[in-house]
């Protein structure tokens, strides 16, 4: 029952995968995060489960894995920075369905700052993240853990070296630590009490482990898809922009050429239809006839109008100058003037709410667009959590992804 539940997952996003089409150019430029993600797919393929050891260095990240392996595969020393790069092994686990690499990682304050990001993303790309602390957190970690926590990651901390404190110590640095992390999370602290550590570890993995591997594959892969957009929008913003212009030139030249018509902006749905259309066909995004329809919908017509009515009530001087430039390629040098103020408020307004359409359509393509029928995060959605701390964590990736898509700038 449970394992045909993770290889739908996994067939549903290959399948989502395999369905976006990437120009030459996005494929090198994401060449080192596509290849990641397609390891990741290899990992939940094969139910894979990774998880990373994080920390800064000392902490005892190398001896702690190694008491988990029974084996001394890591190399630890009383010096700090013993661990030069990111090391993986297998933990065989009696009874366990997934396979289960650990990866231990070089402390995170004792590379340099390139590295360090490497590191970093090496380990965020990871299934789990188990976060060592060897006493309370100092304002380092903390960073470090809310950048996990705001990139979505599930992460449990350690607190190792507990013989070198007395049990109401341990006590109130476990106080501290979790008076310092996000309240509705209930991030686990857990004391390296050796053999109960790894029991506690063990269950988490038995119950949770096929969620992680699941939900974080789906998580890489709407995080790829986000850069992908967004990245396409950035290169395409000129020819979009231009487009715009082109599309509230006809409009203004249309005012100019039937200056005696009232020229109903609201109400010139074609062109406008045929500008969002012009808009996905830039970004490559495939919208069907239906879509169009919904961004319609979507773009609330009065946010038009509010744009509109403040160009109407305001004409500036200015943006008549502009549309009588604009509009004469267009009208064969004929000129708006001597139509009378109606026709050039007329041009302006249809040349402004031609662009705040085009923005909003630009913004709407870009939030709506799909590579197929399944994207990973309606996927992600979709499923259902009974336990209320992967579902308090979900909604901190969510919110936090939409706070990051900063369009604004990107925007035609
Ligand atoms: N007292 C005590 N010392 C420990 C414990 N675990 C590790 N150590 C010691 O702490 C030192 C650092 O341990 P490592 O495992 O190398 O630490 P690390 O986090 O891997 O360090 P880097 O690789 O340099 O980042 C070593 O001298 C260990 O013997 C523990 O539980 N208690
Ligand atoms: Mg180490």
């Amino acid at each position: 029952m449970k394992e045909l539940k993770i290889n739908k997952k996994y067939l549903l996003l290959k399948n989502w995968w395999e369905n976006i089409e990437l120009t030459n150019y996005e494929k090198s430029f994401f060449n080192s995060e596509i290849i990641s993600f397609n390891q990741q797919l290899f990992r939940f393929k094969e139910k894979q489960i990774r998880i990373g050891v994080y920390g800064k260095s000392g902490v005892g990240k190398s001896s702690f894995l190694n008491s988990l392996l029974e084996k001394d595969i890591f190399k630890t020393n009383i010096i700090n920075g013993t661990t030069r790069e990111i090391q993986s092994e297998f933990w065989t686990l009696k009874d366990q369905t997934l396979n289960i690499e650990l990866l231990d990682s070089p402390g995170f304050d004792f590379c340099n700052i390139k590295f360090s990001d490497k590191v970093y993303s090496c380990i965020n790309d990871s299934d789990l993240v188990l976060f060592l602390v060897s006493g309370d957190v100092n304002r380092n970690e903390l960073n470090k853990i809310s950048s996990l926590i705001k990139d979505g990651k599930k992460i449990i901390i350690i607190l190792n070296k507990i013989d070198l404190f007395n049990k109401n110590d341990l006590k109130e640095i476990k106080e501290n630590i979790k008076s310092k992390l996000p309240k509705d999370l209930n991030i686990p602290i857990i004391l390296n009490n050796g053999k109960n550590l790894k029991y506690y570890l063990t269950k988490i993995i038995n119950q949770y482990g096929e969620i992680f591997l699941t939900l974080n594959s789906l998580q890489l892969a709407d995080k790829l898809f986000l850069k992908i957009k967004e990245q396409r929008l950035k290169r395409r913003q000129k020819l979009a922009q231009s487009t715009i212009g082109k599309f509230s030139t006809i409009k203004a030249s249309a005012v100019a050429l039937n200056p005696f018509i009232l020229f109903d902006v609201a109400g010139s749905f074609a062109l406008d239809t045929a500008l969002i259309r012009e808009l996905s066909k830039i970004y490559g995004l495939k919208l069907k006839g239906e879509s169009t329809r919904k961004i319609f919908k979507n773009i609330s017509i009065n946010n038009l109008y509010l744009g509109v009515t403040q160009v109407g009530v305001n004409t500036s001087l200015n943006l008549i100058k502009k549309v009588i430039l604009l509009s004469a390629p267009f009208t064969n040098g004929l000129s708006l003037l001597p139509y009378g103020p109606i026709a050039i408020i007329q041009a302006a307004i249809a040349v402004q709410s031609t662009k705040i359409l085009g923005k909003l359509a630009a913004k709407e393509i870009f939030i709506r667009s799909k590579a197929s029928f399944m994207d990973p995060a309606i996927m992600i959605q979709n499923m259902t959590f009974h336990d209320p701390d992967i579902y308090n964590h979900i909604n901190i990736y969510f919110s936090n992804r939409n706070l990051n898509n900063n369009f604004v700038s990107i925007l035609p």
